[in-house]
C-alpha cells in the first residue's frame, strides 16, 4: 500500500473549477472514514472554486451501493464529474473481496457507459487505522485526491468539447 501522502498536489495543475457542477456519492458503511473523506473532497473542490450549489452530496447505505448511487445521479443530474467515496475494511470476511470487485467493476463500467469521469475513492485497507490514516490522517485524505482528479477530469473533458 502506497505511503505517499494523498492530500500533496500542486495547487497550480489544478484547473479552476468554478463553473463545474460535481456529485459526491459517499457511503455510510464505516462512515468515521467516508465522512472525514466526504469533508476533504467538498473542501477540495470548494478550494478550487466549486460553489456550494454545485456540489451535489447522495448517500448510500454501503460501497456496493456506490456503482446505482452514481448511475442515478449521471441519469437525473448534468454532472462535470461524480466522485464515489467508501470503504472497505478487510477484517475476516469474503465481502471484501466481493465489495471490491464489485465497486471497482461497477465504477469502472459507469466511466465506459458515461460521458463524464466517474472518480475511484474507495478506501481498501486491512485494518481501521489504515483507513483512518488515509481519511485525514498522517496519510492524507484520499477525498482530496478524488476531488483533485474529478476536477482534472471534468476539465479534460470540457477541453476536448469545445
Ligand atoms: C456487508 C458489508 C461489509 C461486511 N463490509 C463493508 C465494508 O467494509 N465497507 C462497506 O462500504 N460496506 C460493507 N458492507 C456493506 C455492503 O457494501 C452493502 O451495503 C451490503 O452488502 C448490501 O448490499
Amino acid at each position: 500500500m502506497s505511503t505517499s501522502n494523498l492530500s500533496d498536489y500542486d495547487p497550480d495543475s489544478v484547473p479552476d473549477a468554478g463553473k463545474m457542477r460535481f456529485g459526491i456519492v459517499v457511503s455510510d458503511w464505516n462512515r468515521e472514514v467516508t465522512w472525514s473523506l466526504m469533508d476533504g473532497a467538498a473542501a477540495t473542490l470548494k478550494k478550487h472554486g466549486a460553489s456550494d450549489k454545485n456540489i451535489i452530496i447522495k448517500h448510500v447505505p454501503g460501497s456496493f451501493e456506490l456503482t446505482l448511487g452514481a448511475q442515478f445521479l449521471a441519469e437525473y443530474d448534468d454532472m462535470d464529474a461524480i466522485i464515489c467515496l467508501g470503504c472497505v475494511i478487510q477484517g475476516e470476511t469474503p465481502h471484501f473481496t466481493y465489495i471490491c470487485q464489485g465497486v471497482t467493476q461497477g465504477i469502472t463500467q459507469l466511466n465506459m457507459e458515461y460521458n463524464i469521469p466517474f472518480i475511484f475513492g474507495v478506501l481498501t485497507t486491512r485494518t481501521q487505522q489504515q483507513a483512518i490514516d488515509r481519511s485525514g490522517g498522517i496519510h492524507g485524505n484520499k477525498g482530496d485526491e478524488a476531488a483533485v482528479t474529478a476536477i482534472k477530469m471534468a476539465a479534460l473533458l470540457r477541453d476536448i468539447e469545445k
